[in-house]
């Protein structure tokens, strides 16, 4: 049927005249048409099976089932259907916790006490196209008072809670969490060096497992063929999957079956760029245990238009209902296609009455891998063509199926426990995605979601935790910086095993301790307690686990000043110049525990 590739059989392995007569038979000739005679380009036509070879075997049902969905996805599109046809949405009721109170206490010890049953996986293959960023974005400063790295702060803070969660148990536990990072080729080699030369953070590097997830094949039309590379003919053009491709690799790889053997039940999936977030786990993890939750998805109040997906209840006109994850884009369109002429809009509350997913989910291994049995993880998928005109006949450049992890309960039969757990922005959310230029553009009141507001709400939600805790901590003064305003409160940060829980932060401040609002304090020690102290500066207390070091008095320097950077100054660091400021550091007062027993810093 193809005479330059008869002309190639010779060539050709077995396996590989097999994926050929199925990508005939899948309509993809035109793949073929332009081989040259044997004899030339001939590595070129292996590396060509090499290719297909990947992208037939790590699609769940391989190329046939990846063409035949897009087949009928760009039909479904062409036709305009709309994914929701049927489905009416409602405001769904779930978990809303509040910080710090008697329920938020116990939930909290529930979740560090579940903890030694968990594995952690982080969704880190996005390229962060938004933001623009040139390196990864888990090697990003979550804040730059300590410099640490997100992924520092991702591995510290589970190392806490395996430390916490085996000391609930009597005898000597070793158990370790495991933690799966998944990259893409976009992502992996630099996530694997940022690991390695920093010893894993800690980590064994045993407890971590890579997974690289593939891009998938790019369609050329409407009949699903597949696109050819611009710059080599011999070669299929692909682009990312999407963060849903974590369901797949996770039971391909065999790593939920090793775990459920290991007796684990939970499985916490979370994004790339939110130092806020384990602020959030032990407690939620509370309520998935205490609930039996088979999947729990944290949320926040949302601002209507908000890019970050709505939780929302649908009933089909058939009775089905599913709470689900409707994307932002959606959440309009089906809003007003079902009697809502407002849309997406604020209710009096000021938010949008349907829940923020910020995409941290909680799944109970055990029907999680009773559903891959029967999905291989298989997520359900859309396309978003960008049609040159209303004919919808062609593509103005080529298109790719797309899926994202929070669609995983869509194919769950009713039957299936699915809730989600509400929490304060200010406590549980402040992702780094958008670009200074574009976050400057966010209308008023909504948040910016940049390296500037994600670094500001580390300040702001620890002096909340602080003040909660007892301790009198200044206000914020207003600053602008990268065009975005946004409160300025004293910079404290502290390592996870200092402040997991709220009770230990509570725990660790006593008496009438008092900061400034020009004051830094970085706490980075376990049994670090503040005592009657009152900094006016910056203070750096580092301490091993086996010191007990006491913080009182009045402590006064010169701190550190916050300069503005505009984020166009190339001769500032990419890091420095997203975030709009920097500190000079003129004076602090650093001091160092390397010894066990009992110390006390008086000023
Ligand atoms: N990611 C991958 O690992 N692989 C991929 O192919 C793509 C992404 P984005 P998005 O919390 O604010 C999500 O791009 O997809 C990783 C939710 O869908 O940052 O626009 C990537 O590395 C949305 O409902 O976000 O929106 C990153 O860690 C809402 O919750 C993660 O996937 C929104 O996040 C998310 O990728 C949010």
């Amino acid at each position: 049927a193809c005479p330059p590739l008869r002309r190639n059989l010779r060539l050709l392995a077995p396996d590989e005249v097999e994926l050929a007569k199925m990508l005939l038979n899948e309509g993809q000739m035109h793949l073929f048409e332009h081989w040259a005679e044997p004899g030339v380009d001939d590595d070129k036509k292996k590396g060509f099976f090499d290719q297909v070879r990947r992208l037939n075997s790590s699609y769940p049902g391989g190329l046939v089932s990846y063409i035949q969905n897009a087949k009928k996805l760009l039909a479904d599109s062409k036709e305009g259907k709309n994914p929701y046809d049927g489905f009416t949405p409602s405001v769904p009721s779930g978990e809303v916790l509040t910080f710090g109170d008697d329920n938020f206490v116990s939930l909290e010890a529930a979740g560090v006490k579940e903890a030694r049953n968990a594995a952690f996986v982080l969704v880190a293959g996005g390229l962060g196209e938004r933001l623009g960023y040139k390196g990864i974005k888990i090697a990003l400063p979550r804040e730059t008072t300590t410099g640490k790295c997100f992924l520092q702060h991702y591995i510290e803070s589970i190392l806490s809670l395996q430390e916490a969660s085996c000391k609930m148990v009597d005898d000597g536990c070793d158990m370790k969490i495991p933690f799966a990072i998944m990259t893409s080729d976009d992502t992996n080699a630099l996530t694997i060096k940022l690991l390695e030369s920093n010893s894993y953070f800690g980590m064994e590097p045993s407890q971590v497992k890579i997974l690289k997830q593939e891009k998938v094949a790019c369609l050329a039309d409407n009949d699903a063929r597949l696109a050819l590379d611009p710059n080599d003919k011999y070669k299929i053009q692909t682009k990312p999957h999407g963060h849903g491709d974590v369901h797949s690799l996770l039971y391909s790889s065999g790593l939920l079956e090793q775990w459920k053997s290991e007796g684990r039940k939970w499985v916490l999936f979370f994004q790339d760029t939110n130092g806020l977030l384990f602020n959030a786990i032990p407690s939620a993890l509370g309520v998935s245990a205490t609930k039996g939750y088979n999947v729990n998805s944290l949320a926040v109040p949302r601002k209507a238009k908000e890019a970050i997906g709505g939780i929302t209840k649908l009933t089909h006109v058939d009775g089905r209902t599913m709470v689900i994850n409707v994307e932002y884009n959606q959440l309009d369109p089906l809003l007003r296609a079902t009697g809502h002429p407002d849309g997406d809009a604020n209710c009096e509350t000021g938010y949008s009455p349907y829940p923020g997913n910020i995409n941290q989910l909680i799944l109970e291994l055990g029907p999680y891998i009773e559903e891959l049995k029967k999905t291989h993880g298989a997520i359900s998928e859309f396309v978003n063509p960008k049609y040159t005109d209303s004919t919808k006949t062609a593509f103005k450049s080529s298109t790719r199926l797309e899926c994202m992890m929070q669609d995983y309960p869509k194919t769950l039969p009713p039957s299936a426990r699915v809730g989600f757990t509400v929490m304060d922005t200010w406590l549980a959310y402040a992702p780094v995605k958008n670009n200074p230029e574009d976050a400057a553009k966010v209308p008023k009141g909504n948040p910016y979601h940049s390296a500037t507001s994600g670094e500001m709400a580390i300040y702001r939600a620890n002096s909340l935790i602080l003040r909660k805790a007892g301790a009198q901590i200044a206000d914020p003064v207003v600053d602008t910086f990268n065009g975005q305003e946004v409160e300025v409160w004293p910079r404290l940060t502290w390592s996870p095993r200092w402040g997991l829980t709220f009770k230990d932060v509570k725990e660790k401040v006593r008496g009438n301790s008092s900061i400034s609002q020009r004051s830094a304090f970085v706490i980075n020690g376990r049994n670090i307690f503040l005592e009657d102290l009152s900094l006016d500066g910056t203070l750096i207390v580092n301490s091993v686990d086996e010191a007990e070091v006491k913080v009182t008095g009045h402590i006064q320097n010169k701190g550190w000043t916050i300069q503005h950077v505009d984020y166009k100054d190339t001769s500032e660091k990419e890091e420095i110049r997203i975030r709009g400021f920097k500190f000079e550091k003129v004076e602090q007062l650093e001091v160092n525990y390397t010894e066990p027993g009992k110390h006390s810093l008086r000023a």
